[in-house]
């Protein structure tokens, strides 16, 4: 890390709070001119920082500018190891890491933006993803113990954890639509998009890019008209550091799942489901079927009832909720 990189994360571990030059010159070695300059770079990046004299430098509280330093400094110990890349713009997350990988670079790395210019839905969807209001980030994982039957296991271990990261930085409480959508109050505020490569040799996954986008605030003039009636956000008014709040709380979540390899997300998952009970229509390959939700397994695939009778349990697939 350079000078202007320390500098922000010790002014990101005492946010809000000054912190003396004395104490930025004794810590990073550096002298009083260069502090000023990397301040002065630092500004120009856009970050809110005060400079008062006798008391030292202090990041401002109302600064929501994505940074390593901003998410390394509230990581947990179990997310040691990884290693975080923040990009101002970036085509989508995933295919970052998916290049990534493919590059040698293994389980662990994760790719945020604010941006995405390309950001990918399922099925050849995409993902709206415009600069400044939304989170999007993608974890590389190589998950050598988890069977391949797993895939479905990450993206719903993200669902809990993004659906509990959201809870704690903004107090809203949220719902799962199976498998990988996450709203509140009725509205979808963040989709999952797990990418996996399987290994040959033993049919096991090789690696799984998890991509995670979130809608933090309403893009100026609102959403497209195409997911106006969809789409929702998570806060109303802007927050000062959420957006590194969120993607650290959300990689500590999910690494305490993933690490400890434990299926107590199941539970949060079932408890979160908005779909129990309801009618819903089965987007099949020939078309739609009507089915009724009767509940999830214990893996979190949705057990449904078609109209005539015959019951399913699907591990993967789309469903919609039925008009009526
Ligand atoms: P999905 O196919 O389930 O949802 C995509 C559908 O959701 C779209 O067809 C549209 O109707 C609606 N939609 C599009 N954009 C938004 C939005 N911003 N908010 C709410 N609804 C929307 C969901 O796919 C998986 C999305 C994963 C996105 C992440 S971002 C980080 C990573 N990189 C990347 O390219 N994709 C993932």
């Amino acid at each position: 890390m350079g000078t202007k990189e320390n500098l922000l994360s010790l002014l990101e571990e005492s946010k809000g709070s000054y912190v003396s030059g004395e104490k930025i010159a004794a810590s990073l070695g550096i002298s009083r001119a260069a502090i000023w300059k990397a301040i002065k770079s630092l500004r120009e990046g856009g970050y809110d920082i005060d400079a008062v004299t006798n008391r030292g430098y202090r990041l401002s509280e109302s600064s929501d500018i994505l940074s390593v330093q901003g998410i390394e400094s509230r990581l947990s110990d179990l997310c040691q190891g990884l290693r975080i890349e923040v990009f101002e713009s970036t085509d989508s997350t995933n295919h970052i890491c998916q290049e990534k990988a493919a590059a040698g670079e293994g389980e662990g790395y994760v790719a945020v933006t604010s941006e995405q210019t390309k950001g990918r839905g399922r099925r050849g969807r995409s993902f709206y993803s415009p600069p400044g209001t939304g989170l999007y980030m993608s974890i590389l994982l190589e998950p050598s113990d988890y069977p391949g039957s797993a895939a479905l296991d990450l993206t719903t271990m993200a669902a809990v954890a993004v659906c509990e990261a959201i809870e704690s930085v903004s107090g809203k409480s949220c719902d799962i639509k199976w498998v990988n959508d996450v709203y509140i109050e009725g509205k979808k505020v963040c989709g999952i998009l797990s990418e996996a490569s399987y290994s040959v040799e033993d049919a096991g996954l090789s690696s799984v890019v998890v991509g995670i986008g979130l809608n933090l605030y309403r893009p100026d003039g609102g959403f497209p008209e195409e997911i106006r009636d969809v789409a929702g956000c998570i806060f109303d008014k802007r927050q000062g550091g959420a957006k590194s709040a969120l993607a650290a709380e959300i990689l500590n979540r999910f690494m305490a799942y993933y690490r400890h390899q434990i299926a107590s997300h199941f539970e949060e998952y079932r408890r979160r489901s908005m779909l129990i009970g309801m009618d819903i229509d089965v987007n099949l390959p020939d078309g739609k079927r009507k089915a009724h939700v009767l509940g999830l397994s214990d893996n979190c695939s949705l057990l449904i009832r078609y109209e005539d009778g015959s019951e399913d349990s699907l591990s993967f697939g789309e469903v919609s909720v039925h008009p009526g």
